[in-house]
């Protein structure tokens, strides 16, 4: 089936066809997959910068950002040209402190409208980023963010109506910190223990341009690329001391999903999903992150003797496999004052009987070749239902499609995962969360309270070629 505008998507299986990929479709631009890649582990990890504030006071800290067109460094040889939050890739750090608020003023000078949703974040609706929220070529945008909320790893990105991937993928991507000093009173690894650290695939041309195509292909599968980055480079290295660290995993890729795994079988132990603490420790042999989550790991090197190495792992099978994320160097011993309490943090269930009879099902399915919600496209212009301000309702996604997954992303208010497939959730996923897989051909059930503000939010399918065309819904959240 041909695709009419380039944005009709494929319905039903796909045979593999071999040395393609395994949907035998045409997915980008197919020779730029033959690329042979530069050697691994050859470049070192870079760390966004903090944002500094402007100003500082008693409403909270100022930020100035600008969007604006610049270069990045994936790959040796040619510098690629990006679009970045103040011109990088990833933008910079914002650490917020919980509850003091962060007054963001955004200018945008990429010459094309965009904007920013703060992903994760409980906000106005005049600060969510909503798709037709944009900033004008050489306006600017005041978002406020007020920070009542669970310390922990958040990202903002772009949230273009249709051009979501398109963005994102050049690069409009950063991560966003709430510190909570109840957090800090735990003793986890801290200062330059604590390292972020986003994973995104990109497709490169012959001359390190970013390659970007929607075809009926990657409108199916999302936009695979061939080549992992870490922080803007390409399967870099990280030296370590022999000791703790926190690491804060985002995966920031447009559609590819991540199964993370020390090489030498170490165990990873996740203290926090998305954007909140879990209550204790949950010891893993891999952690999975669909598109948008995140996940707090402690990584002990303690017992590694200088000059060894450990290949962080990418596990998932997903076209084409991209298995090598980076490489920890062990270089040095060093004293380690940190710790990892047994418990992390109150994280209390919401009763299923809160939400009495306010029960939702939204199928995510193909329909007539498009990816719909409960047979609907994402029309800006409709309201799909209303919710009441104060009240706690149980969402029942299901996934109609057999061969992939949808990570679901709700904006404005986190939820709790009741059950995935009928089974309780894994340990993992017992935090406040904002993004779940919802497995092919299955089915998840959400808790989610509505609270503190009023107006319309948007909820998607995060593998962002879906939701630019158009696997996405909106809520009005009414008095
Ligand atoms: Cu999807």
């Amino acid at each position: 089936m041909a695709a009419a505008g380039g944005l009709t998507v494929l319905g039903g299986r796909h045979s593999r066809a071999g040395g393609e990929n395994p949907w035998g479709l045409p997915t980008g631009n197919a020779a730029n997959y033959g690329t042979v890649r530069p050697p691994s582990f050859a470049r070192p990890l870079p760390i966004p910068p903090i944002k500094q504030p402007t100003r500082t006071g008693p409403g909270g800290d100022e930020i100035d950002l600008v969007l604006r067109p610049g270069t990045g460094q994936p790959l040796p040889g040619a510098a690629t040209p990006i679009l970045g939050f103040d011109g990088i890739w990833p933008g910079p750090t914002i650490l917020a402190t919980r509850g003091r608020p962060t007054l963001v003023t955004v200018r945008n000078e990429l010459g094309e409208a965009a904007n920013v949703h703060n992903h994760g974040h409980h906000a106005p609706a005049a600060s969510d980023g909503h798709p037709l929220q944009t900033i004008k070529p050489g306006g600017s945008r005041l978002y406020t963010y007020p920070n009542n909320q669970t310390g922990g790893t958040y990202w903002y990105h772009d949230h273009t109506f249709g051009l979501t991937g398109a963005h994102l993928f050049r690069g409009l991507g950063a991560l966003y910190i709430i510190r909570d000093p109840a957090e800090d009173a735990l003793g986890l690894p801290t200062g330059e223990y604590d390292v972020p650290i986003m994973i995104q695939d990109r497709l490169f041309d012959a001359g390190n341009a970013l390659e970007y195509t929607v075809d009926a292909g990657t409108t199916f599968t999302g936009v695979l690329g061939n080549t992992l980055c870490a922080n803007g480079v390409h399967t870099p290295f990280f030296d370590v001391a022999a000791r703790r660290y926190r690491f804060r995993f985002v995966n920031g890729a447009n559609s590819r999903n991540l199964r993370l795994a020390l090489g030498n079988g170490d165990p990873i132990v996740q203290i926090a999903s998305d954007g909140s603490l879990l209550s204790a420790p949950v010891i893993q042999t891999s952690v999975e992150l669909a598109p948008s989550e995140r996940a707090d790991c402690i990584i002990d090197f303690g017992h590694l003797q200088p000059g060894t190495s450990v290949v962080l792992r990418n596990l998932d099978p997903t076209w084409p496999e991209l298995p090598d994320v980076l490489r920890f160097n062990v270089v040095r011993k060093e004293s380690d004052g940190s710790r990892v309490p047994e418990h992390l943090a109150e994280v209390p269930r919401i009763p299923i009987g809160e939400a009495k009879k306010k029960h939702r099902r939204l199928r995510f399915q193909l329909a007539d070749g498009k990816w719909t919600i409960n047979g609907l496209r994402y029309d800006p212009a409709r309201i799909d239902f209303r919710v009441k301000l104060g009240t706690t309702e149980i969402w029942e996604i299901e996934n109609g499609e057999q061969t992939q997954m949808h990570p679901f992303h709700q904006h404005m208010v986190p939820f709790q995962v009741l059950d995935i497939n009928g089974a309780p959730p894994p340990p993992a996923h017992l935090g406040w969360k904002d993004s779940v897989a919802i497995p092919p051909a299955g089915r998840a059930r959400l808790i989610m309270r509505f609270y503190d503000y009023t107006g319309t939010y948007v909820f998607h399918c995060h593998k962002l070629e879906h939701e630019d065309h158009a696997m996405m819904l909106q809520q009005e959240i009414v008095a």
